[in-house]
């Protein structure tokens, strides 16, 4: 089986929402010495985008995304146990995340919540459809370094813009940087927002989580 057909069959499982072709084909992949992160970004995740496209364009509809986002769920919490753990350097970097107010998707933010602990940051989770004052709140009880926010709607984004401002009135603002994700998101709209950075991917997050965390 040649790579490209075995990250082909992972994302296909998710499409077609087949749980054991999905259980062996990543268990394949493991075998054949792909990454856990890997799998996630080169086979997993162009599944879930498929889904989504397969949905705008109307031949999938909203119980079989579940269906599909479940499966995802599921095959992405069994590879989090496989992720090396890296290296402790940033223990001491705390991060607030969470999926902004009115906004249900987080197999994202799950994502590059297990990335970052995986490699080294304490990650407090304040979920989904998450009150942007749960933010601020977490980040004043922990002592966060990073605040991150994820919007996967065009309507829900709004609340990453309004987040920067709950910090500034809080006080906490110079305190903490910021970092936004999801699918709307882009650097021009994190730049547009006054947010310190903005990740594509979970690996991506790893590494902008890491130069603003040295940058403090
Ligand atoms: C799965 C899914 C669902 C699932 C969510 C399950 C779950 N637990 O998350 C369910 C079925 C519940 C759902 C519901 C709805 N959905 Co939906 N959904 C999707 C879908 C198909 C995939 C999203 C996904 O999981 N992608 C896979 C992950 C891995 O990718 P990701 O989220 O982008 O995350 C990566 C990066 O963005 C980044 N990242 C993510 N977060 C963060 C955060 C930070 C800080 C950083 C640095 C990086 C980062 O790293 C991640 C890993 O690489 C998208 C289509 C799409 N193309 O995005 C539609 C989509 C987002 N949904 C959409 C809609 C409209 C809805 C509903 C309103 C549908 C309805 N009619 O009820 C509801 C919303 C309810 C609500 N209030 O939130 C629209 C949004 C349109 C828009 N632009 O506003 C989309 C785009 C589909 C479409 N084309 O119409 N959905």
């Amino acid at each position: 089986m040649s790579n490209e057909n075995i990250m082909e069959i992972i994302k296909e499982s998710i499409v077609k929402v087949d749980k054991d072709t999905a259980a062996q084909a990543v268990e394949n992949a493991l075998k054949e010495g792909f990454g856990p992160v890997e799998i996630i970004e080169k086979g997993l995740s162009p599944g879930m985008q498929k889904v989504g496209d397969l949905f705008e364009r109307g031949e999938l509809f909203l119980p079989q995304v579940m269906m599909a986002a479940n499966l995802m769920t599921g095959v992405v919490n069994s590879l989090q146990e496989k992720m090396p753990e890296g290296q402790s350097a940033e223990k001491q970097s705390v991060v607030v995340i969470g999926t902004v107010e009115g906004d249900v998707h987080d197999i994202g933010k799950n994502i590059v919540k297990i990335l970052l602990s995986v490699n080294g940051f304490e990650v407090h989770d304040v979920g989904r459809d998450a009150l942007l004052t749960s933010f601020v709140e977490k980040a004043k009880e922990v002592g966060a370094n990073i605040v991150a926010s994820s919007a996967l709607m065009t309507g829900t984004m709004e609340g990453q813009r309004e987040l920067e401002t709950l910090l500034r009135d809080a006080g906490i603002r110079d305190r903490v940087k910021t970092m936004v994700g999801g699918a709307p998101a882009t650097e021009y709209w994190a730049e547009k927002i006054g947010a310190d950075a903005y990740a594509e991917n979970a690996s991506e997050a790893v590494s902008k989580a890491r130069e603003l965390t040295a940058a403090k």
